[in-house]
């Protein structure tokens, strides 16, 4: 029988079945978080992301101790840049040297197995947790997320990753449309922007949960302890 955990969220309480539940860690990757990665080569000031690793490293403990499976999302492309649509390559308007594919200082920049593209040491995944590359924003474009969370009867996701108003909100909102009941974890998502970061907390939860809710690490963890 599943067991259900009340967690006190905005902008109403979480009711969330731990046997039905995933935690979706997303892109917490050098790529993203180090020097010499795409963020920074968007010229991005990184330490605004660095905050939310510990609470992520807790909530990450807290729902393997629950015994709640993981998923870790890597922005990243194949070797070839097969699945790198133009639109994306070119975007930024980057010189060759800064584009994805590029030889970066951690290797060549969002590309798959690259020293730089994979998941900082504070958040890394251990035996048994889902690994899953995405081309995209969202978790949802051109994976297999949707059926394997299904295959799982996996109806509710714990959601935490950089950056919070790119692929953090883009695969919350896409999770929503396809029927997940989803929880932001605020202190565990982090932006380059603060004040974009404020305001997707916001806007999900705004008119009553419209795409789902929030609620920090230590609120989560001691729901589930
Ligand atoms: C971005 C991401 N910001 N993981 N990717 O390009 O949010």
């Amino acid at each position: 029988r599943d067991v259900m955990v009340e967690v006190p969220a905005q902008p109403y309480a979480y009711s969330l079945p731990l046997r039905k539940a995933a935690l979706v860690m997303i892109d917490f990757q050098k790529d993203f978080l180090c020097e010499g990665g795409f963020g920074g080569a968007l010229g991005n000031d990184l330490s605004h992301l660095q905050a939310c690793l510990p609470p992520a490293a807790k909530l990450l403990a807290a729902c393997r101790a629950a015994g709640i499976a993981v998923v870790h999302t890597m922005e990243a492309h194949k070797a070839d840049l097969s699945d790198l649509h133009p639109a994306k390559a070119c975007r930024g308007n980057l010189p060759e040297e800064l584009r994805i594919g590029a030889v970066g200082a951690m290797g060549r920049i969002l590309i798959r197995g690259e020293p730089g593209n994979g998941i900082v040491d504070e958040v890394a995944p251990i035996e048994g947790e889902k690994l899953l590359y995405k081309p995209g924003k969202g978790a949802f474009y051109a994976t297999d997320l949707e059926p394997w969370l299904h295959s799982r009867g996996i109806s509710h996701l714990l959601i935490a990753g950089v950056t919070t108003e790119v692929c953090v909100q883009t695969t919350m909102r896409e999770a929503n449309d396809r029927g997940f009941e989803c929880l932001l974890v605020s202190d565990a998502t982090g932006s380059y922007f603060p004040a974009f970061k404020a305001a997707v907390l916001q806007m999900v939860t705004a008119q009553g949960g419209i795409v789902g809710w929030t609620a920090d690490a230590d609120t989560v963890a001691a729901a589930l302890s």
